[in-house]
């Protein structure tokens, strides 16, 4: 059960930030509308949120996601693989020291993006990427089992179609596993339940269950219509512009 969120709107200057894909520029008043729709939706799943100031020395703050991991004890901080985004975690320990009395870190030489850290219950499993390498995850590994939680890794080097592990799964509770083709072979999501996304959709693997809802990106109708069929109520949001800039819903809230 999430009981509270942690967002930040874009800036003016979202459109600097990193992307891989070629979507075009975000339109940023479509970006604003479209994060306070993502703002509502939380809210109609009973979260309280603390919304942070646009940050404009760093046009990927609003992906607040990658800034630290919450288990049920503790949060930690980690440390961004892309240079242009490793401030963003000081401004974040501030506002998680409202909530956590202690908070740990990830340290040099590790590095280690929320977005790669997918939480199924007490269990995570960890993407190494161009951006978590192992020594990141090596730590988050140590300190997750000092949390009483296990994990496990998933090297997604190599895999040109995704940035992140989350944006090729997601965990919807009940033992369910939403994945991408290319991931549902590997060996850490064995005994799972698969919800494969159909080719074509990949982009709508990365939803969020959150409590009853699951929130998922608009557009997407075989996905969407999957998870109604599993039951869950569904809220589509219009993701296009953080789409644009590689972002998906996962990376614009820290849940907890
Ligand atoms: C970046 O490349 O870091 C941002 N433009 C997108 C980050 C998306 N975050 C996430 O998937 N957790």
């Amino acid at each position: 059960m999430f009981r509270n969120a942690i967002v930040r709107p874009p800036g003016v200057n979202f459109a600097d930030g990193l992307t891989t894909v070629d979507l075009g520029a975000p339109a940023y008043e479509r970006a604003l509308v479209q994060h306070e729709q993502y703002c509502a939706a939380l809210e109609q799943c009973g979260l309280t949120l603390t919304r942070l100031e646009t940050d404009l020395r760093y046009p990927d703050s609003t992906f607040v996601e990658d800034t630290a991991i919450q288990t049920e004890r503790c949060a930690i901080l980690t440390r961004p693989g892309a240079p242009s985004r490793a401030g963003e975690v000081a401004a974040m320990r501030e506002t998680l020291a409202q909530f956590y009395p202690s908070l740990q870190s990830i340290q040099a030489p590790g590095t280690l993006d929320g977005g790669d850290i997918c939480e199924a219950g007490n269990h995570f499993f960890i993407g190494i990427s161009e951006r978590t390498n192992a020594e990141g995850a090596r730590q988050l590994a140590e300190l997750l089992a000092r949390a009483s939680c296990t994990s496990a890794c998933v090297d997604i080097r190599g895999m040109k179609s995704i940035l992140h592990l989350k944006s090729g799964i997601a965990y919807l509770g009940e033992n369910r596993l939403v994945v991408i083709d290319d991931l549902a072979g590997r060996e850490a999501f064995r005994g799972y339940e698969l919800i494969r996304v159909e080719a074509g959709e990949e982009y709508a693997a990365n939803c969020v269950r959150v409590n009853e809802s699951v929130l998922v990106a608009a557009g997407f109708p075989a996905f969407e219509a999957t998870v109604r069929g599993l039951g869950y109520p569904v809220i589509a949001l219009d993701m296009s512009e953080y789409q644009k800039m590689d972002g998906g819903l996962s990376c614009l809230s820290l849940r907890f």
